[in-house]
């Protein structure tokens, strides 16, 4: 069976608890995981520390730009090894996986590289009120031992997000990628290693949570930020534990995303782009659309088109080419999908295509596949309607006026993301304007730019990174003052 270790210092690290990699394709063990105990997170985060000292410290900013191309290199020298890895850890069509995860996380590393060498610094001339003169610069400094956590949806993508700019700033990283897909964070250490990057700058722990690598981590007094993307309580316990030793956090949590389609929309475009934000990696991305308000003319029509296209999904094999439905990532999570299935016949939904498991007639009853539900006739108050359910589903509510969409779609302790579907783009930009979230799409969903600020509002997080947030969350800036 094959081992999947912790990297600590440079090296593959075994022993200890083990625990199964399982593939959500049919419920076989991929891998066995070795868990790290406290011992090994200590020797993680204490070989970082040495790393921000040795010759990773002494890099100039250009040659540690260089470093992050030599490690998007060295992924795509391996597309294909981190494509099969993501596709058996979450079961995500091998199509999705080729064309967003991998290319993504390659982008990820030449995007903070490029943008490390081009970002300025802060400076000011200034006259003070007892005539004295001086000029202020800032500088960029790394935070130290970075602390990194991520969920399982989209495993290397997320990680690479969050290590390519923490790496850019001068910082070493310890990552703790989610105990269901441990595997891409174990080879982006082998690409560490081809690029050249030295000893003890990437480290990666293995485990869970609470009482595990995940608590151990973030309450570790020599970890000095945390940086996390998961679900919204996971991010409320991390920050209690991060809290007794005062680390600067980020936190992407969950979302519950409206979209609002008006009726002098592109419909076609509209429901073949919502149809991605309720359906794309079975409805397990931070971005995805559970909510939907139609404009009532639109209605019926929009929920038919919908409909056809969830009921025209291919719950296939992930390595299937024509697949586009994959299992969720556990039996734990199908549950919980599945409960709020449940749920929404209690609550008097409509189920209007949907609402239980697939039949097949091999393997993949042991995995973890669901149908692609639509839901209608809920009121806003509804559980189905408030919760985060995580999977491919959403409500369908109609309107009538524009002020009653914007309520509904900014009713919500959560505050990720949005669409609007809409012909009349001042309309585009009065709505997106008075919408509470982080990211406001109009004619279009997860269309992002590195560059541009990510992050939610409310319950879906704190702070934003992308482009020039990102370096200025993993770096520390020291403001020099001289009297001129
Ligand atoms: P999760 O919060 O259960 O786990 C995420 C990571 O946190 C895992 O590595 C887990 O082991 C670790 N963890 C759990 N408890 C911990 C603790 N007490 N201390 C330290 N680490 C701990 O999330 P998940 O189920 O893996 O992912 C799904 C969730 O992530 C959804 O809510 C989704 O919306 C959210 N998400 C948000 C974004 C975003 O950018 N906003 C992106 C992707 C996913
Ligand atoms: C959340 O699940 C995914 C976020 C991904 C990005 O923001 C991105 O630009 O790749």
């Amino acid at each position: 069976m094959k081992e999947i270790h912790n990297y600590i210092d440079g090296r593959f690290v075994s022993g200890g608890h083990e625990f199964p990699d399982i593939n959500p394709a049919d419920g076989s063990v991929i891998a066995q995981v070795c868990e790290a105990g406290e011992a090994q997170v200590d020797q993680a985060v204490s070989a970082a520390r040495r790393a921000l000292r040795g010759e990773w410290g002494r890099l100039g900013t250009a040659e540690r730009a260089a470093s992050l191309h030599r490690v998007a290199e060295a992924i795509e020298k391996r597309f294909d090894c981190f494509v099969q890895a993501e596709v058996a850890d979450t079961g995500k069509p091998i199509s999705l996986a080729r064309k967003l995860d991998v290319p993504r996380a390659v982008v990820n590393f030449r995007v903070f590289a490029d943008l490390l060498k081009t970002a300025g610094l802060e400076a000011f001339q200034t006259n003070a009120p007892n005539g004295k003169n001086a000029l202020n610069y800032a500088v960029r400094k790394p935070l130290g031992v970075v602390g990194i956590i991520t969920p399982w949806n989209l495993p290397l993508l997320l990680l690479s997000w969050k290590v390519s700019p923490a790496l850019a700033c001068g910082n070493t990283v310890v990552v703790k990628p989610s105990e269901e897909t441990p595997a891409t964070a174990a080879l982006l250490a082998e690409a560490m290693k081809e690029a050249g990057i030295p000893n003890g700058v990437y480290n990666v722990v293995h485990g869970c949570g609470p009482g595990s690598a995940g608590e151990l981590l973030t309450q570790h007094p020599d970890v000095n930020a945390v940086t996390f993307t998961g679900e919204s309580s996971t991010g409320s316990a991390i920050m209690k534990s991060a809290s007794s030793t005062v680390k600067p956090i980020s936190f992407e949590l969950g979302g519950k995303n409206a979209a609002i389609v008006f009726a002098d929309c592109d419909f076609e475009a509209a429901v073949c782009g919502l149809a991605d934000a309720v359906f794309l990696n079975s409805g397990q991305i931070c971005l995805c659309t559970e909510r939907l308000y139609v404009e009532r003319e639109l209605f019926n029509a929009f929920v038919d088109a919908l409909r056809e296209k969830a009921e025209s999904l291919i719950p296939g094999w992930p390595l299937d080419g024509q697949t586009n439905l994959g299992p969720l990532i556990s039996g734990q999570h199908r549950e919980k999908v599945l409960s709020y299935y449940k749920l929404a016949a209690e609550e008097g939904a409509a189920i209007i295509t949907g609402g239980g498991v697939p039949i097949f007639e091999d393997q993949r009853t042991r995995g973890f596949y669901i149908q692609p539900t639509i839901l209608t006739g809920l009121p806003e108050f509804a559980r189905c309607v408030k919760e985060e359910i995580f999977g491919p589903v959403c409500h369908i509510a109609p309107f009538d006026e524009e002020e009653e969409a914007i309520a509904m779609a900014n009713d919500s302790h959560y505050g990720l993301a949005a669409s609007i579907w809409t012909g009349n783009l001042k309309r585009g930009h009065r709505v997106a304007q008075q919408l509470n979230v982080g990211t406001t799409w109009v004619n279009c969903w997860f269309l992002r730019d590195l560059r541009s600020p990510f992050g939610g509002a409310g319950l879906s997080g704190i702070g934003r990174e992308g482009g020039m947030h990102s370096l200025n969350f993993y770096s520390e800036l020291n403001n020099i003052c001289i009297e001129l």
